[in-house]
């Protein structure tokens, strides 16, 4: 008798950790299903009244990150193709200006080259591995036609400078966020080189936004796995302490029959 009804509690222990062990494989597990691109175009200055001075782009993105490799490359719309050589950068670790930020600017008139004044012209921001990871222009979009964003449309930012633009005027994204698409290009302002933007806030990134996804928990599985064995361990001393013959077939040719019923059929061929 006490052997029947131990068989019958270690059955349901069996059935509930492998319960267990499914559920918590597919349960949904909280992570950042898709990292935010670390880095973004935040600041740009091309034309102002008189000869062009101080031509720039700044960044934003997030501080610790090493832009080694990552690169700037100017395109001119006239003909989709890119010109002059692309701006890489070298090992640069970004320091935490504001709330886990900070900004990189690239003065294009220090090192000798200049940005096109339109109508259109583009920029593109590519990472390391030269994912294009933003393909803006001003006044106006087109299509590339060769460098590392050939075949790919602009996105137009809605803004331009215009030639009579007042020298330490620039396009600013504003607004509040952290990643490009919270923010809005705002006509020109006085700029804000290797700052905080006019009218910008930037929120600190957290796992707030995270989407529940499903993945396989190992480390988890592994326990609930020498849980069950345990369990399984405890029954056959058990077993041979109440001096029975283990009815581990007995309980396999149970668990046979609950598969039946819900319409399985053990392989075939197998000793079940
Ligand atoms: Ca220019
Ligand atoms: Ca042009
Ligand atoms: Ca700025």
């Amino acid at each position: 008798m006490l052997s029947k009804w131990f068989s019958r509690l270690y059955f349901f222990t069996l059935c509930l950790t492998l319960t267990c062990i499914l559920a918590h494989l597919f349960s949904p597990k909280v992570v950042q299903a898709s990292p935010l691109p670390p880095f973004f175009i935040n600041e740009i200055h091309y034309d102002n009244a008189g000869a062009d001075k101080n031509e720039f782009i700044e960044l934003v993105g997030i501080s610790g990150v090493n832009l080694n490799a990552w690169s700037l490359h100017l395109y001119n719309g006239s003909n989709g193709n890119v010109y002059g050589n692309p701006y890489t950068f070298s090992d640069l670790t970004v320091a935490d200006t504001n709330n886990g930020f900070g900004f990189v600017t690239v003065n294009f008139t220090n090192i000798g080259k200049s940005i096109q004044n339109g109508s259109p012209d583009g920029i593109v921001l590519a990472d390391e591995l030269n994912n294009v990871i933003q393909f803006l222009s001003y006044e106006g979009s087109f299509r590339a036609n060769s460098g590392i964003a050939a075949g790919l449309m602009s996105n137009n930012i809605g803004v331009f400078e215009p030639s009579n633009t007042p020298l330490g005027y620039s396009l600013q994204l504003t607004g509040q966020g952290n990643q490009y698409q919270d923010f809005t290009w705002a006509t020109s302002l006085q700029n804000t080189f290797g700052q905080l933007n006019v009218g910008q806030s930037l929120v600190p990134i957290s796992l707030a936004g995270a989407i529940p996804v499903s993945e396989p928990k190992s480390i988890s599985l592994v326990i609930l796995v020498a849980f069950g064995l345990l369990i399984f361990s405890s029954y056959k001393i058990l077993s041979l302490f109440l001096n029975k013959t283990p009815v581990t077939l007995q309980l396999l040719g149970r668990l046979v029959e609950e598969l039946q019923g819900v319409g399985l059929e053990p392989v075939k061929g197998s000793r079940l």
